[in-house]
């Protein structure tokens, strides 16, 4: 690789080791290239400063900046968690359009390119992630900054429909241009935004794939992104799932883990569950479905709703068919430690990922990887998770399909060992293959490249 690499995300893991398959994996990069790693220090102060705080990693720098109160609620409560998550996710009618938001999200953006720039060379490659910092490489490049800058949307991308209802919809084209490369998870997404670009002035799609809008020229590209598949066999093996759990002997065990969020599908796979149970037939072993969903943005309104509906419909499901020793929905509100969660996914009958609209669903994969070969479980997966392009040998069901669910759980607890056998090991091909070093190697690769051609034109 010619430059540094500097990487910017919403948060810097400067609390301790890096853990989670994408930050390591951005600080192995880093650690192997040399570079800075940009982004919030997660501490809300009055008036913080317009500098960086230095800290150092494993071979390279962090820099941190704080925010004000006002920042962290109209940049990142509001904008960026309000405003693009669900225009996103397809929920633009959840989109809370409050006056002056954007402006926040804008001035935050600027103030992070006016700090960077003067720390910048020409031949460093920018890798910029996820919704926090669309207008970013424009703010860069308004500082005069000339170096590649590459941009992954870990979400996914919006329908045309939809953005139609963002006030900001005229910038977000010139937003994407002024990045190099615009990374995408999946085709789906590449399509979407293909469609955006072909309706509008100005905007050509050229021959080699590149898009041309006005005087920029740059990619779009999907790199769907993958775990840390290898660690994450070791941690799995690690424990004994079952031996976590007050489990009998013959209980089947039906997982689902996901952040407590309106895009997971939660509240249908709580009523799948309770309609797959009232179909059961009374002599099979009974299976249990344990959800683990750590609540995320609390202070976001549309959060605390998710909360109580699902609470609500587990109730509902637990209060129909418990009875003395057996409680069919076992619901975690907190985080666990990925070993623990690892152990799980291995001892777990079917892995129930149901999201309505998710960028890839790094769950998905981790219960594959965690499996054991020999005895895998099943993956009932959502045809709207950003995973189905890769993952076609799941049990793929419509997440709003109430029955169909109860009928996939039913089909996964009673397939034959060769099936399941025969399934896990296509899906396991694509998630070992396809690993979170092989997604930063192909889009670092790719920003190289087209960082090579651009010196070629001047
Ligand atoms: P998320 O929406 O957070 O990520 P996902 O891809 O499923 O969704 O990743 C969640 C991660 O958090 C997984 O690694 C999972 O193990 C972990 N996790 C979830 N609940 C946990 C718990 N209770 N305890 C411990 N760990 C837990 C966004 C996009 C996704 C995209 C990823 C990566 O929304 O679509 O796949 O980024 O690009």
């Amino acid at each position: 690789m010619m430059g540094r690499l500097i990487v910017v995300s919403n948060r810097v893991p400067s609390d301790g080791p890096p853990s989670g398959g994408l930050v390591v994996a951005l600080h192995d990069c880093l650690k192997h290239n040399g570079g800075v790693w940009f982004g919030t220090s997660g501490d809300i102060v009055e008036d913080p400063e317009d500098s960086f705080a230095e800290l150092s990693g494993d071979g390279y720098k962090m820099r941190t900046f704080d925010l004000s109160p006002a920042e962290q609620q109209g940049y990142y409560l509001g904008y960026a968690n309000s405003v693009l998550w669900p225009l996103c996710h397809r929920r633009a009618d959840l989109m809370a359009l409050n006056a002056g938001d954007y402006d926040v999200y804008d001035s935050v953006n600027r103030r992070l390119a006016r700090m960077m720039a003067p720390e910048l060379r020409p031949d460093d490659h920018i890798w910029i992630h996820d919704y926090h910092f669309l207008p970013l490489a424009a703010c860069l490049r308004a500082e005069g900054v000339t170096a590649t800058i590459g941009y992954f949307h870990h979400i996914p991308f919006p329908a045309t429909h939809d953005l139609m209802a963002l006030p900001q919809r005229d910038l977000f084209a010139g937003w994407m241009a002024s990045f190099d490369l615009f990374g995408l998870q999946t085709q789906r997404d590449v399509a979407a935004a293909l469609e955006m670009f072909r309706g509008l002035n100005g905007a050509e799609q050229l021959r080699d794939g590149s898009i041309s809008l006005n005087d920029r020229r740059f990619e779009i590209r999907s790199f769907p992104i993958g775990i840390d598949a290898d660690a994450f066999v070791k941690e799995a093996q690690s424990t004994d799932g079952r031996s976590l759990l007050n489990f009998a002997p013959d209980e089947r065990l039906v997982i689902g883990v996901d952040r407590l969020d309106y895009s997971k599908g939660l509240d249908n796979r709580f009523r799948a569950f309770g309609r797959f149970l009232e179909n059961r037939i009374v002599d099979e072993p009974r299976a249990s479905l344990l959800q683990i969903a750590p609540p995320t943005r609390e202070d976001v309104d549309a959060y605390q709703q998710i909360r109580d509906a699902l609470e609500g419909t587990a109730g509902k499901v637990n209060g129909e068919h418990s009875d003395l020793g057996w409680t069919p929905i076992r619901y975690i509100h907190h985080a666990v430690p990925r070993d623990t969660l690892a152990a799980l996914y291995r001892a777990a009958d079917v892995g129930f990922v149901t999201p309505f609209c998710d960028g890839m669903n790094l769950v998905a994969k981790e219960f594959v990887a965690a499996q054991d070969p020999a005895d895998p479980g099943v993956l009932i997966l959502s045809q709207f998770a950003g995973a189905v392009e890769q993952m076609a040998s799941a049990l793929i069901v419509n997440p709003y399909d109430i029955g169909e669910m109860a009928q996939a759980l039913k089909q996964a607890l009673a397939m034959p060992l060769h099936e399941r056998q025969d399934r896990h090991e296509a899906l396991a091909r694509g998630v070992f293959r396809n690993d979170v070093a092989h997604w930063t190697q192909t889009y670092l690769d790719t920003m190289a490249r087209i960082s090579t051609e651009r010196a070629a034109l001047t």
